[in-house]
């Protein structure tokens, strides 16, 4: 294996251990874990011999500038945050990837005629906040007052976590010192990129059943997430007769048979309930209510909006039928986002001259791609991982097919370069 591609996993292990929750893989937005992953991740940035900086939002961003000022910007990243008890190659490898890839041209002594942006973004999990892609919503400007007055398990809003992550103080009087003064625009207007790549595993179980170790995306699945409160009403374990129960964990209980019976009858659709609470939770009251999160997914816009009508349906059968109340607050909602099939080409291209075929595929799993499809033209580069597993601590990337996917970018920069000198 390549100096290069030990110097990618490396990295990799590092940034693995670099964690909110000792025990298990945890990073999530502007935690003291995320600042120790910028520092880590900022310092190989700097010995690849890109300026650093991070953004208001938390996003690292290491440029790296070509001889020519006017020249256009092609971006590259992913994420470093994670979900809980996480594996530590879902988002790292796109932001660690092409900084090893660069730092490789320069040895070589390959110069760029066109600027690069390594990006490595805060938020992409959702977990901290119910809404995801909070990084690259920072750095395209795409935040939201919504998204800015969202708040977590500890009644934070986000806009007070941007605040103190930039040592102003949360609630300060003067609009001087409100997010809107850390100016949340977009990082770089359209006309002045070429694209985004994102280099990602696969999370899923293709490549490893076509024996590939990477392949191309055609198209990122559109997803709507909730949280759903259902009201019924607590008493006593003992003495309610069964009859006379609103219990609101019964009523969810058969509410996520029946999502979960709707999404295995529609091809293409996935349903996942991942966090649920009970109140007041003891084992002799019965739960009167409870408050849970759904995810919902298709490649095809029509057919995920299909099962979503299907799901509120049996909501509302439930419901009648209990004699429960329930209130849906829509946290997250994105079309399926196709890649940009020019861009797509000449990764595919980089796919064929190094691994000799390439495999095109629609990933279930949403990226930070789906927003920088707004700002830019984007292409994703999946990497095989094992068993297709992911949002778990055995996720695993192989050295090998790690390798073979930094081949791939190298090959893919040296490619554009020879195409923009003309
Ligand atoms: O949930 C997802 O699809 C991604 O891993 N954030
Ligand atoms: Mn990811
Ligand atoms: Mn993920």
């Amino acid at each position: 294996m390549s100096n290069a591609a030990q110097l990618l996993v490396s990295m990799l292990d590092e940034l693995g251990h670099i964690t909110d929750e000792p025990g298990r893989l945890s990073r999530t937005f502007l935690s003291p874990a995320m600042q120790r992953a910028n520092r880590l991740v900022g310092d190989c940035m700097r010995a690849a011999g890109l300026k650093v900086r991070v953004d208001a939002v938390g996003n690292l961003i290491g440029r790296l500038a070509s001889a020519n000022p006017k020249a256009k910007t092609l971006l590259l990243g992913s994420h470093l945050d994670t979900v809980r008890d996480a594996g530590r190659f879902d988002g790292p490898p796109g932001v660690l990837l092409p900084i090893v890839a660069l730092a490789e041209l320069k040895r070589r002594g390959v110069h760029l005629p066109f600027h690069v942006e390594v990006l490595g973004f805060s938020e992409e999990e959702g977990v901290r906040f119910a809404s995801a892609y909070l990084g690259s919503k920072g750095y395209c400007g795409k935040l939201t007052a919504k998204d800015l007055a969202m708040c977590d398990a500890d009644g934070v809003s986000v806009s007070e976590a941007i605040q103190r992550w930039n040592g102003l103080t949360p609630g300060h009087s003067s609009k001087r010192v409100g997010v809107n003064a850390l100016h949340l625009k977009a990082a770089h207007s359209k006309s002045n990129l070429l694209g985004y790549i994102e280099v990602h595993i696969e999370q899923g179980p293709v490549l490893e059943a076509k024996k590939l170790a990477v392949g191309v995306v055609s198209a990122i699945a559109g997803q709507s997430r909730f949280k759903l409160t259902w009201t019924g009403k607590a008493g006593h374990a003992g003495t309610t007769p069964m009859a006379l129960r609103r219990d609101a964990l019964a009523g969810v209980a058969e509410f996520i048979s029946g999502v979960e019976a709707i999404a295995r009858r529609m091809p293409g659709l996935v349903a996942t309930v991942g966090t649920l609470t009970v109140s007041p939770g003891a084992a002799n009251v019965i739960p009167g209510s409870v408050v849970h999160t759904l995810d919902v997914r298709h490649a095809d816009d029509r057919r995920r909006r299909q099962g979503l009508m299907a799901i509120g349906r049996l909501a509302t059968r439930i419901a009648g039928r209990r004699k429960l109340s329930r209130a849906w607050q829509r946290t997250q909602e994105n079309g399926a986002v196709a890649c940009s099939p020019s861009l797509t080409a000449w990764l595919e291209q980089s796919v064929k001259a190094v691994q000799g075929k390439s495999l095109s595929l629609v990933s279930g799993a949403g990226h930070d791609g789906v927003v920088m499809s707004a700002l830019t033209p984007v292409a994703m580069l999946l990497v095989r991982c094992r068993d297709g597993l992911s949002h778990h601590p055995d996720e695993y990337a192989s050295p090998k097919d790690l390798a073979v996917a930094l081949a791939v970018v190298t090959d893919f920069l040296e490619r554009l370069a020879k195409d923009q000198r003309g």
